[in-house]
């Protein structure tokens, strides 16, 4: 069997299991778009790196389901709630909560789910429990401030790379790396190896978020899923504006510069200027060198852990398979 093939037997696995445990009760408003954003699908990368994680370390993949559906419904939550923020339109293809249904659903069906997703760990005995909950809260935590830095960074022109780097990996890297540490922790894994995992988890979500910035404005738009340039619209402070910034002649500085003090919610213009001012500038390329140290550094700090070769090479191929996306 392919290592592709191992890969979507635990997606198959986890969508079964998440197909039997979504069957929500009333009242529908609240639970309906709960039903509705899980079945959406999406590649569900986080609970397959837990699910692989624990196995990796000689758990059961039965025993790591319920921390991996904890970490899906957390994102899922953290999505209904970063589309309200980003005022995005499109989620997997499909309308996003808050524009199928409206805010208020849109506040309560995540609140819903961050609630929910905690519950998921009191399957666990005592001690795995306290583990889970208290790795759980900090991330929760640093997800909140991640995003509260992408909402903050909107407005302001100063914004450095470390400034950047922090964001993402507060938003997006933690819960990556959380996940996988999740299924260390279910494993039973040896604390030292649980944080190593993690460091993998890290590196890996910081080149995963910098991905997702650059299809936001040069993904295909028939398999993005998403509004392509909704980032750029949003005047999101990410990679390719800081590079093009850094490196884009005076002329095309001065021109960016403006088109981010204006916030038009349409206007596919703006788009097409920023995106030939990363495209010139080189910050294309300086993203994509990026995505590639990260990615390395991802992988080497992986190959440092002690792990079953095979468990290593599985990890590191759904590594890149995340990263092969266009
Ligand atoms: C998302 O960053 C971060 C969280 C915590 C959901 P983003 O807005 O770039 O994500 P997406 O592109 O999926 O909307
Ligand atoms: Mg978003
Ligand atoms: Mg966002
Ligand atoms: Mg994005």
């Amino acid at each position: 069997m392919s290592d592709i093939d191992i890969i979507s037997q635990y997606r198959d696995q986890f969508v079964t299991y998440l197909n039997k445990r979504n069957q929500l009760g009333e009242p529908k408003n609240l639970y309906e778009p709960v039903k509705y954003i899980l079945a959406l699908g999406g590649k569900r990368m986080r609970p397959i790196l837990t699910l692989m994680t624990a196995e990796a370390f000689g758990g059961k993949v039965e025993y790591a389901m319920d921390a991996a559906l904890a970490v899906e419904m957390f994102h899922n939550f953290s999505l209904v709630h970063d589309d309200i923020m980003d005022d995005a339109p499109l989620r997997r293809g499909k309308t996003t909560v808050h524009e199928k249904w409206d805010v208020n659903t849109g506040i309560l069906s995540g609140d819903a789910m961050l609630i929910l997703s905690y519950q998921f760990f009191e399957s666990y005995p005592t001690e795995t429990y306290v583990e889970l909950t208290k790795l759980f809260s900090k991330t929760a935590l640093e997800v909140c401030e991640g995003q509260q830095y992408d909402v903050d960074f909107e407005i302001r022109d100063d914004v450095t790379v470390p400034e950047y780097l922090k964001m993402i990996e507060y938003k997006t890297s933690v819960l990556v790396a959380a996940a996988m540490k999740m299924g260390a922790i279910v494993a039973n894994a040896l604390q030292k190896d649980a944080d190593a995992i993690y460091e993998f988890g890290r590196n890996l979500g910081i080149a995963f978020q910098l991905q997702d910035d650059y299809l936001d404005a040069f993904g295909d738009p028939k398999t993005f899923g998403k509004q392509v340039g909704g980032d750029i619209m949003e005047n999101k402070k990410t990679y390719l504006y800081l590079k093009s910034l850094e490196k884009a002649s005076k002329d095309d500085q001065e021109g960016l510069l403006h088109l981010y003090s204006i916030k038009p919610d349409d206007s596919t213009d703006k788009v097409e200027a920023v995106k030939t001012i990363f495209k010139e500038s080189g910050a294309v390329e300086e993203t994509k060198k990026a995505i590639e140290s990260f990615t390395q550094k991802a992988f080497e700090a992986l190959a440092k852990i002690e792990l079953p070769e095979k468990s290593k090479v599985l990890l590191k191929q759904f590594g890149e398979s995340l990263m092969e996306r266009t």
